[in-house]
C-alpha cells in the first residue's frame, strides 16, 4: 500500500497485492529489463484483438516496440508481467487521480459490489456522485451519466443540434472528443498518432456539418462562423488541450469563444472528460472562469470504473429523455458499483492541500525536464497545469496542433523507452499528456528527475 508520501510497503496479508517484486531501481539506473512474458502475451493478444490491444494508443506504435502487459498496480507504480516494476504517469489516461488501488476506492468498490452490482434502476449512489460534481462544477444544473467520455460527448452534440435546430459543430485540430464518428476529423490522441485525420468508415455526409478550427486562434472560429451563418450548433473545445501534448489555452482564447458563441446563437461545451477534477477541482471553467453551456466528463469521475457524464443549463438538459424529446440511453449508466467508485474518488480529492500538493508535483516534474534539456542543449519545452503535465521536443512554444506535429517525434520515441528503461511509464504518444496522483510523492519526482537527466543526457550524445 502506498502511505501518499511514495513510500510502499508490502499490502495487507490476504491482499491481492503484489505476489513478488521487482528489485530493479529508478533513476538513472539502466537495469536489463526482460519483457519476455509481455512479448509472448502479446503475440497471443494479436490473434485475438485487432493490433493486438483494446485501444489503439496502447499500442506502442508511435514509439516503436511492444505494449508492456500489466500485472497489478499500487499507489504511483504498476508491475508488469516480468516483474518490471515502473513509476506511473498514464494512469489509465487520467483516471487515478489517487494512484492505483487507492484503499478508500478499493474498498467503496467492495462494499458496493456486495450488495449488488448493477440493477438498471435509480440508486443513491449516483445522487451522492452527482451531488459531488454539481458541488464544485456549479454549470451543471443537471447531468446525465453514461460510460464512456464518447459516449458523452456524442450526447452532449446531439443535445446541442436539437436545442439550437442547427446541425453544424466546430471542433479544434488535434483536439480528441473520443470516436464517435462526426468528431473524428482531424482528431488528436490515437487518431494524431495513428496520422489518420479521418477515420475510413465515416461516410463524408457524416461529417460534412463538422468544420475544424485553429486551437488558440478565435479569428478560425469567427470565420467559421460567417462562412456558415445560423447553421454552427455548437463548439466543443477541450478548454486546455491533452490530446495533442499538452496545449494550453491562451490568455484570452476560452473567454473570446464564450463570447463568440453566445454572439451567434450558439452552445459551447467544454469537453472536459481530461481536465475535469484535473486541472482544477472544478475543472478547466472554474480554473479560467468561464461557464459553458454543456459540460463533459469522463476518468476521474469513475475513479477507474467506466463512467462518462455530459451536464449543464437545465433549460438544454431537459431536452433529454424522458424529460424531453432527445433520446440517450444506457444499459449500464449510473452503475452503482462505478459511482461509488467515482465518489470515493472525489472525496479524497476534495481533501484540504491534496489539489496544491499535485499541482506542485506536476510542476516539478515540468520544470526537471526543462532544467536536464537546458543542461544538455536539446530542445525542448515543457509544461503543467493542475495536475496534468506535458513536453515536446521543439525550440518554439506549441500553441497548436500545427506546432505539436512539428515536434520531433524520434526523439520522443527514443526519450520514452529511455525512461521506461529507468523505471519511468510515460504515455507512448507524443501527443498525450502526463498525469501524476497522490500517491506520487518527492521519491517518485526525485526518480523522474534522475532518468530524465540520465535520458537527455543520452540523447544529446
Ligand atoms: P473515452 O471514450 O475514451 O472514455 O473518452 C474519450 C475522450 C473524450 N474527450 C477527451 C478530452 C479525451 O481525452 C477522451 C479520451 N482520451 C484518450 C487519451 N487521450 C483515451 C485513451 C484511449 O483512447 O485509449
Amino acid at each position: 500500500m502506498t502511505d501518499g508520501t511514495g513510500t510502499t510497503e508490502a499490502p495487507a496479508s490476504g491482499g491481492t497485492g503484489p505476489a513478488h517484486r521487482s528489485t530493479r531501481g529508478h533513476g538513472s539506473e539502466r537495469a536489463a529489463r526482460s519483457t519476455a512474458e509481455s512479448a509472448r502475451l502479446f503475440a497471443r493478444a494479436l490473434e485475438l484483438f485487432p493490433g493486438g490491444v483494446n485501444s489503439p494508443v496502447r499500442a506502442f506504435r508511435s514509439v516503436g516496440g511492444e505494449p508492456l502487459f500489466i500485472r497489478y498496480g499500487e499507489g504511483a507504480y504498476v508491475v508488469d508481467v516480468d516483474g518490471n516494476r515502473y513509476i506511473d504517469h498514464v494512469l489509465s489516461w487520467g483516471p487515478l487521480v489517487l494512484g492505483h488501488a487507492h484503499p478508500a476506492v478499493v474498498r467503496a468498490l467492495t462494499d458496493a459490489a456486495s450488495r449488488g452490482t448493477s440493477f438498471g434502476a435509480p440508486t443513491v449512489a449516483e445522487i451522492e456522485l452527482a451531488d459531488e460534481i454539481r458541488s464544485r462544477m456549479i454549470g451543471l444544473e443537471r447531468i446525465r451519466m453514461v460510460n464512456s467520455g464518447t459516449e458523452a460527448v456524442m450526447s452532449a452534440i446531439r443535445l446541442a443540434r436539437a436545442f439550437t435546430k442547427r446541425a453544424g459543430i466546430v471542433k479544434f485540430a488535434g483536439c480528441y472528443h473520443g470516436h464517435a464518428d462526426l468528431m473524428l476529423v482531424q482528431a488528436g490522441s490515437g487518431v494524431a498518432t495513428l496520422s489518420l485525420p479521418d477515420s475510413p468508415g465515416v461516410p463524408p455526409q457524416t461529417v460534412s456539418h463538422t468544420h475544424v478550427a485553429r486551437y488558440n486562434d478565435a479569428d478560425s472560429v469567427e470565420s467559421l462562423f460567417r462562412a456558415h451563418p445560423d447553421d454552427i450548433a455548437a463548439v466543443i473545445v477541450e478548454p486546455v488541450a491533452g490530446n495533442m501534448g499538452l496545449v494550453l489555452p491562451g490568455d484570452t482564447f476560452l473567454q473570446d469563444l464564450r463570447r463568440i458563441t453566445s454572439r451567434h446563437g450558439a452552445l459551447l461545451i467544454f469537453d472536459e472528460v481530461m481536465t475535469g477534477f484535473r486541472v482544477a477541482l472544478g475543472g478547466a471553467q472554474a480554473a479560467y472562469g468561464v461557464t459553458p453551456d454543456l459540460t463533459t466528463l469522463g476518468k476521474v469521475i469513475g475513479g477507474g470504473l467506466p463512467v462518462g457524464a455530459f451536464g449543464g443549463r437545465q433549460d438544454i438538459m431537459d431536452m433529454i429523455a424522458p424529460a424531453g424529446p432527445v433520446y440517450q440511453a444506457g444499459t449500464l449508466s449510473g452503475n452503482p458499483v462505478a459511482m461509488h467508485a467515482g465518489l470515493a474518488t472525489l472525496r479524497e480529492l476534495a481533501r484540504p492541500g491534496v489539489q496544491d500538493s499535485l499541482e506542485r508535483n506536476a510542476a516539478a516534474l515540468a520544470e526537471a525536464l526543462r532544467a536536464a534539456a537546458g543542461r544538455h542543449g536539446v530542445p525542448l519545452r515543457a509544461a503543467s497545469v493542475g495536475s496534468m503535465f506535458g513536453f515536446f521536443f521543439v525550440d518554439s512554444p506549441v500553441t497548436d496542433w500545427d506546432g505539436a506535429s512539428a515536434s520531433d517525434r524520434d526523439r520522443f520515441a527514443a526519450f520514452f523507452h529511455g525512461m521506461l528503461d529507468r523505471g519511468v511509464y510515460l504515455a507512448p504518444s507524443p501527443f498525450e499528456a502526463g498525469f501524476v496522483s497522490t500517491a506520487h510523492g518527492e521519491t517518485e519526482v526525485a526518480a523522474f528527475a534522475a532518468a530524465a537527466e540520465d535520458t537527455i543526457a543520452s540523447l544529446a550524445d
